[in-house]
């Protein structure tokens, strides 16, 4: 059985933390670097594969998949629902200490997330803040998503391309909502038109907090595009 254990991520100094925490509030987003090991990206995969052979990733109530004429988009919320490994994944050390010292408070893990974009042509992500889906549950906390790239995002595989206008915590801009669209069924009304693109190899880990505004472009190469996003929440008490 796989052991999980806090060396399976760089550990990361204070002068990398403090720019990361620097570069997340001036700008809504940071990456850090070959954080994740090559045999935990495997072991997320292969685990990922697990839970489809028990019960297809299509069948579990976290499961949401848009298809258009564009091609397809497929995620599946709450991983840890179906798999230990996915919930003790999240909750490692070394990821709350990171989450808690970004935040500067003591944080929560609250959503692990799975995505793939799995054809040439897979659909593009809405621009959107991560608040707007979080709003009916809490408001008054800032989250943080670490998307955690398993095999590689180039621009044309469909990267994460973030608002080059910050947005400050806590301005939640209007969003409207997409009847059909399952995965993001929610976008900004006013349109960012300027976005730049953020490549990712296989674990690098982008983190951004829950009101920068981003989204994913279409996808136009043939390999599949796959991450792993955790997000944590600063917990109501604080520090
Ligand atoms: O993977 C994507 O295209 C979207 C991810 C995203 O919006 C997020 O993790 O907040």
């Amino acid at each position: 059985m796989f052991q999980l254990s806090n060396e399976f991520f760089r550990e990361i100094d204070s002068s990398e933390i403090i720019q990361a925490r620097a570069e997340l509030f001036e700008r809504g987003y940071t990456k850090i670097e070959n954080f994740v090991s090559p045999h935990l990206l495997e072991a997320v995969q292969s685990e990922i594969l697990r839970i489809h052979r028990e019960t297809p990733l299509s069948a579990l109530s976290g499961f949401a998949s848009w298809t258009s004429s564009g091609g397809s988009f497929n995620s599946v919320h709450g991983l840890d629902k179906y798999s230990d490994f996915f919930f003790d994944l999240i909750r490692l050390p070394r990821l709350m200490n990171l989450a808690d010292q970004l935040t500067q408070s003591r944080t929560v893990p609250f959503l692990s997330e799975y995505f793939d974009k799995p054809e040439r042509a897979s659909e593009p992500t809405p621009e959107h803040q991560d608040a707007a889906f979080y709003k009916e549950h809490f408001e008054d906390e800032l989250a943080l998503a670490f998307w955690i790239s398993l095999n590689g995002a180039r621009k044309q595989d469909g990267a994460i391309e973030y608002s080059e206008t910050a947005v400050e915590p806590f301005n939640y801009l209007p969003h409207g909502v997409l009847e059909d669209h399952p995965n993001f069924g929610r976008t900004l009304l006013e349109r960012h038109p300027d976005f730049a693109c953020q490549e990712a190899n296989a674990g690098d880990v982008l983190i951004h907090h829950s009101f920068t505004v981003h989204r994913s472009a279409a996808k136009t190469s043939d390999s599949s595009r796959r991450a792993l996003a955790l997000n944590y929440r600063t917990s109501p008490r604080g520090i």
